[in-house]
């Protein structure tokens, strides 16, 4: 018997999770010479599916038969498109998701890199880690402790997407990079201030493939003087945006002076605060070093793409290097609060 079942949400739009069970020899004339004959994750390519790329696990091995997890990077198309690869050769398809009953976070996990970690999780492997640590001496429970809390940060993160706020003057270009982020013109551009006047968000996976992760992107309305009041009222929901942000990209205009309110918070800067001067293939207007502000990046739409891919890189450079597979990480909050709590109060 060679039978699949989704285990992933049907719905979830960036990856769907397979499980797959049968006899060692039909898993082998699925994948081919590839497959893999440890226990850890193995990437597949193209060659050996028709998809973009897979990460397929041993699960279980009863007797002659196979439990494996296969993971694959595409949303609906791609679910759709394996599911006809799989009955095409022979596989059933079992009726139901175990989903909610076994795999609650991977149910949940937003991400590819949210379901790696995920994955290292299971079988209950960061609760054993904790009891290992618990029974350590202080010295050795302190190192232990702080080697797994090092990626706290990435662990909040793909635990509920961290938010990115674009905020600035009218007319800098905030919208048109954020559109050009998300490859969608979900954003009105206009040539004249006052155009965005909602706070416009979106979900965008950003990282190398196969370890994206999930943030929230949103679009702000301009920061001014002298605004009307409808830009005025728009201006306090960019505020409260900007309030709640874990990263802002303030975006200024080489050609104009930011408004007084943006300059000043831009002088006052804070750890969240990133400076992204644009439109600079138009002439230079002022000088950001003389009124004290030193931009993170500097560049104009002509360029865009290449200004895209380091904005992209130097915001993930704020969060280090990705967990590696395997890793164990406090990926739930409360997992994150009892590691607080060993540090504060060793057993
Ligand atoms: N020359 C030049 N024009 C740019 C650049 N980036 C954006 N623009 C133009 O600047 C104008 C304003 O761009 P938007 O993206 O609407 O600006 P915004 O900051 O969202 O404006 P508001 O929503 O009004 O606050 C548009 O005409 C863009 O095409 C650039 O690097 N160089
Ligand atoms: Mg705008």
């Amino acid at each position: 018997m060679k039978t699949f079942r989704r285990l992933s949400a049907p719905g979830s739009s960036a990856l769907s999770i397979w499980q797959l069970c049968a006899a060692e020899k039909e898993c082998t004339k699925l994948f081919g010479s590839v497959f893999p004959q440890t226990q850890n994750s193995f990437r597949l390519n193209g060659e050996s599916l028709p998809f973009d790329e897979a990460l397929l696990w041993r699960r279980e091995t009863k007797g002659q038969s196979l439990t494996l997890e296969c993971h694959l990077h595409g949303g609906y198309g791609v679910a759709a498109a394996f599911r006809d690869w799989m009955m095409e050769r022979g596989w059933r398809e079992v009726a139901g998701s175990l989903a909610e009953e076994n795999h609650p976070a991977l149910w949940n996990a937003n991400s590819p890199l949210a379901a790696r970690v995920v994955a290292a999780q299971s079988d209950n492997a960061f609760e054993k880690e904790l009891q290992r640590i618990r029974d350590m001496p202080a010295a050795a429970q302190r190192n232990a402790v702080k080697d797994l809390a090092q990626w706290n940060a990435w662990a909040s993160a793909l635990e509920q997407p961290l938010s990115i706020v674009f905020a600035g003057p009218p007319n800098v270009g905030k919208s048109t990079l954020f559109n050009h982020w998300n490859r969608a013109a979900l954003a009105t551009i206009h040539d004249g201030q006052g155009t965005t006047r909602d706070a416009v968000e979106v979900t965008l996976q950003l990282g190398a493939p196969g370890e994206e992760a999930l943030f929230s992107l949103t679009d702000t309305a301009g920061i001014g003087d002298g605004l009307s009041a409808l830009d005025q009222q728009a201006m306090l929901v960019a505020w409260e945006q900007i309030d709640s942000a874990w990263k802002v990209i303030w975006v200024i205009d080489a050609a104009a002076e930011p408004s007084a309110a943006v300059l000043k918070r831009l002088q006052n800067r804070t750890a969240k605060d990133f400076i992204l001067l644009n439109r600079t293939d138009l002439k230079e207007s002022w000088v950001p070093s003389s009124l004290g502000i030193e931009p993170d990046l500097t560049g104009q739409i002509a360029g865009v793409d290449a200004l895209l891919v380091a904005l992209e890189a130097k915001i993930l450079q704020m969060l280090g290097p990705p967990p590696p597979p395997g890793t164990l990480i406090a990926f739930k909050k409360s997992q994150r609060e009892a590691l607080e709590a060993l540090l504060s109060d060793p057993v």
